[in-house]
This record gives structure tokens, C-alpha cells and sequence, in this order.
């Protein structure tokens, strides 16, 4: 495994390599180059020294490119469900989900790849002719968090190969084998040298401020923690580089006392457990109202407490262990304090012995307002329930004050019979996606993004094109006959 710069794969220049670890039983897997500002900076040169041929290249040859990457990773899914599930943890069958979903953005960008088109008009004077124009914003700077090693990946390079920019691309440490992989894809799809440099590093801030400040990248498309974010966004500031920012979220996850229970805890136990709880979209606050509390609780423990926790690649696994010991410390320490503030443990909460960083599915009633976890995001197997009350109007008016009440906006949930209620309550929550009865909402063809601090921008969709296209026009007079 090494660096992807230009044609060539080579070593870190420092000749410097980190561990890559198996999340399930703490064993190494491999080494990769630790790269440094020096390599970064020679893979955004050779980035910026492709891009103009790369704009001059036909759109149907950039879609075909990605038809091809989308029918490889298809053909190889068993090999990168595996490598994900290594490198990463989550269990074999959601790993092989995700090597589904994440090709689908490159089918959805090879599609959207010929549909770039532009605009043509008179201004209202009829003096003048306006051609507006879309065109590539140049080399791209791409960084991807790990707890979608694919499809984080391929959401951000696929609309870039459409829109004609050439890239750097910095995955996460902790897995960045799925990323190599798919780099090695593309370039067997026929991806051009210098199109996609790929620095794996134990240093972001190193290699992503040298990027930051080269001057040579015009766009920073990044997923991960709103500090970073926040951090990038200032770096970002000084060449006024165009950003695209996917943050962390804070999911309100609402139960009516009208839903349907069963569909309720169907669409919880999918928002709250896919990827163990580490997702952006993960329910992170979920509000019950009181009138059904008992019953959805003691649901959600039976559901729950009978998943089967351990190695993803092992048969029957439901629940894999979470990336690194941290995480485990983190959920530990939150699930710790709601408990001193008053909440119930229901099922879990206890870390067991062994090797893995393991931690069971948890379920909390009573959680207090105050408890650290409803200002965090949790990022683990850890369901918090708040009761709410009233009636009518009333109850959904608190709840929905509740669940506004935080500086994230990504997405919330909704679970109703009334079809009015539904669209009252989804349409006041202040994010940028709502789940109705559901606990999934991400799709390629729909714009994924946030609102408030979760984020600037749109990965999917019509939109997420467009992110890696500038507009610009030219403006003609006409000569009028006499
Ligand atoms: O995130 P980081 P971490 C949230 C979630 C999680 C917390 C911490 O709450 O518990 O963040 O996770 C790169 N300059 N999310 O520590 O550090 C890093 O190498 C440039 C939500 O893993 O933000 C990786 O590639 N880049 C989120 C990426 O940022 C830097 C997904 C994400 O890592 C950098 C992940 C720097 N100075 C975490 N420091 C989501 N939106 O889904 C780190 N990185």
C-alpha cells in the first residue's frame, strides 16, 4: 500500500509508515505511508498541473469512467466488505449495504455528468444576450471521516470526476485501506493520472494545512467533527476557497402519541443502531411521548438487549465493536453521566473484558435535559429517551422547541399516524432532512446536508454536482436593425 500521486504509488517521502488496526480484536492489520506536507504538496501539484486537460475532457467520457468504477466496485463488493469490515468494524451484511449505496453515487454522478448545461436569455431591456456558463472549480481538496469508509468517498470523488476537477483526497487514519482500494478501481476504470491523489497520513493537520494554504486548491469538500469543520472553514477563508462542509448532527428522533409502535421502533432501532450509532444521522435525542413511554421502552430494551454483539466478519453478527478505544471511552463517560444525572439503565451500560472495543446496546429512560449526551453527539449503540408531554398542538409544540433546541441541524425524525401532524412537525424541525416514519434517509439522488452548524452544502442529488461547478456568464449586446 502506498501513496497515489500522479502515476505512481510510492512510499511516504520519509519513508514513514502507520499501523492500521482491527477495531474487533485490536490486532494490526497493515501499515500504511505516513505522508507528510512535502508529499501533499507534490500531489496537489501534480492535481493542479492535470486540471486543465481533465476540464477539456468530454463529459461522456467522465460518466463512462464512473459507469465503469460503479460496475467494478459492484463486481469486487465481497473484497471491499471485507476490508471495510476490518479496517472499520461494521458487521459483514451492513458493510456489503454500504458497498451498494456508496457505488450507487458513482452510477447517480455518471448520469449527472452529461446533464451539466446552462442558460441562455435576453435581459428584460432585450439589449443583450446572457450565456451563463458551469464550469469545473479546479482542483479539489477531499477529506472523509471513517464510518463510511466507501461511501464517503465516493460521494465526494463521484460528483468531482462529473464536474471535471482534479483532486487530493486525505482519508481518515483509521481506514484508510477501503479508500486505496478504490482508488486502484478508478485507475482501472480509466481514471487519468493526476485526477485522484490519495495521501494517507497520521497527520491531518499537517497534510490538509499544507494544502489549505498553497494556494493551489479551490474547493475543500469535508465530512467529519463541526471542530474540525469550523477549523477548515477558517483556513479557508484566506485564498476564499469554495467549502462544502458535512458536520456532526444531533438527531431528535420523535414518537407521537399517535405512531405506530411497531413502525416507530422498526425505524429507532435503524436510525439509532446502523453502524453501531456512528453515524451523522444516528437519533441521537429520542422523545417519547409520555402517554406510550412504557410501552416503547420495554420494545426497544427487548430489541435491543437480544442483538448479538461481536467480530463483523463472524456469522450472525447485528453489532460490531466501535473504531477505537476512545470512542468507547467517550460513549463510557456519557452514558456515565446520565446515569448520575437521574436517567435508568434499561439494558447495557456495563463495558466488557476482552479484546475489541466493544460496547453493548444501552438503553436510558428518564434521561435529565442537562446530561452531557443530549449536547454530544453519543456516536455509539446508546438510545436516550426523554418523555414529553401535553396534548394536540401543545405536545408537539414542546417537543418540537426541544428538539430545536441545539446548534446542530442535520436531520430528524418524525413517527406519527396523522398525516397533517407529520407535515407540522417535519416541516418545524430546524434540519436539513427528516426521517417520516423512518429511520433512513440518506439516497443518492437526494440532496444530504445540513442546516445550522451541521454543515454547508449538498452531497447527492441535483444539487451535489454543483458544488464542484462554477457559473459563470458573458453578456453581448445586440445590434438592433434600423
Ligand atoms: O473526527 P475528525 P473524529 C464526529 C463524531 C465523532 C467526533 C470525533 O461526533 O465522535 O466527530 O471523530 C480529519 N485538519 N464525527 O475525531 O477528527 C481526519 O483525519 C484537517 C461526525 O474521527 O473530524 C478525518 O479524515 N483534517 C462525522 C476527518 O477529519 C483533519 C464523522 C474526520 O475526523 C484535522 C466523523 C485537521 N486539523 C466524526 N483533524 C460525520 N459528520 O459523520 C482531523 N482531520
Amino acid at each position: 500500500m502506498t501513496l497515489l500521486v500522479d502515476t505512481t504509488w510510492a512510499p511516504a517521502s520519509s519513508k514513514r509508515r502507520f499501523d492500521v488496526e482491527n477495531p474487533a480484536t485490536g490486532e494490526v492489520i497493515t501499515s500504511v505511508p505516513d505522508g507528510n506536507a512535502d508529499d501533499a504538496l507534490e500531489a496537489l501539484r501534480r492535481a493542479a498541473a492535470a486540471q486543465s486537460d481533465w476540464a477539456a475532457t468530454s463529459p461522456r467520457s467522465r460518466s463512462e469512467i464512473l459507469y465503469r468504477a460503479y460496475e467494478l466496485i459492484t463486481a469486487r463488493a465481497d473484497e471491499f466488505a471485507t476490508l471495510m469490515t476490518t479496517e472499520m468494524g461494521k458487521p459483514y451484511p451492513e458493510a456489503r449495504g454500504e458497498v451498494a449505496y456508496g457505488a450507487e453515487f458513482f452510477r447517480w454522478f455518471a448520469e449527472e455528468a452529461v446533464r451539466i448545461g446552462g442558460d441562455h436569455f435576453l435581459t428584460p431591456d432585450g439589449n443583450n444576450r446572457v450565456v451563463v456558463r458551469h464550469r469545473p472549480v479546479g482542483p479539489c481538496i477531499l477529506i472523509t471521516p471513517w464510518n463510511f469508509p466507501l461511501a464517503m468517498g465516493t460521494r465526494k470523488i463521484g460528483p468531482a470526476i462529473a464536474a471535471g476537477c482534479t483532486m487530493v483526497f486525505k482519508p481518515a487514519e483509521l481506514t484508510p485501506l477501503t479508500s486505496l482500494l478504490l482508488a486502484d478501481v478508478l485507475r482501472e476504470a480509466g481514471l487519468p493520472d493526476g485526477v485522484l491523489n490519495v495521501v494517507t497520513t497520521s497527520d491531518p493537520g499537517d497534510v490538509v494545512g499544507a494544502w489549505m494554504s498553497s494556494g493551489l486548491a479551490r474547493k475543500v469538500s469535508f465530512t467529519g467533527s463541526t471542530a474540525v469543520g469550523k477549523l477548515l472553514l477558517r483556513q479557508a477563508a484566506d485564498t476564499v476557497m469554495r467549502t462544502s462542509m458535512e458536520l456532526g448532527g444531533n438527531a431528535p428522533f420523535i414518537v407521537c402519541d399517535d405512531a405506530d409502535l411497531d413502525t416507530a421502533l422498526d425505524a429507532v432501532m435503524v436510525a439509532k443502531m446502523r453502524n453501531m450509532g456512528q453515524a451523522c444521522t444516528a437519533a441521537n435525542r429520542i422523545f417519547v411521548h409520555r402517554d406510550v413511554m412504557d410501552e416503547f421502552a420495554r420494545g426497544l430494551t427487548q430489541r435491543m438487549s437480544t442483538l448479538t454483539v461481536g467480530n463483523g466478519m463472524s456469522e450472525g453478527t447485528q453489532v460490531g465493536p466501535l473504531v477505537e478505544r476512545k470512542a468507547v471511552d467517550k460513549v463510557e463517560e456519557l452514558v456515565d453521566d446520565a446515569v448520575r444525572r437521574g436517567a435508568s439503565l434499561q439494558c447495557g451500560g456495563t463495558r466488557p473484558d476482552g479484546p475489541g472495543h466493544f460496547y453493548p446496546p444501552t438503553v436510558l429512560t428518564d434521561v435529565h435535559p442537562e446530561s452531557a449526551l443530549m449536547s454530544t453527539e453519543i456516536f455509539g449503540p446508546v438510545a436516550a429517551l426523554i418523555p414529553f408531554d401535553g396534548s394536540g398542538i401543545e405536545a408537539d409544540d414542546t417537543v418540537v422547541a426541544a428538539a430545536n433546541s441545539t446548534p446542530a441541524g442535520l436531520v430528524g425524525y418524525v413517527c406519527s399516524r396523522d398525516a397533517e401532524r407529520l407535515d407540522a412537525i417535519s416541516s418545524s424541525l430546524a434540519v436539513g432532512m427528516v426521517g417520516v416514519n423512518t429511520g433512513l434517509v440518506s439516497n443518492p439522488a437526494a440532496p444530504f446536508g445540513g442546516i445550522k452548524e451541521s454543515g454547508l452544502g449538498r452531497e447527492g442529488g441535483r444539487l451535489g454536482i454543483e458544488e464542484f461547478l462554477d457559473v459563470t456568464y458573458t453578456s453581448t449586446p445586440i445590434r438592433r436593425r434600423r
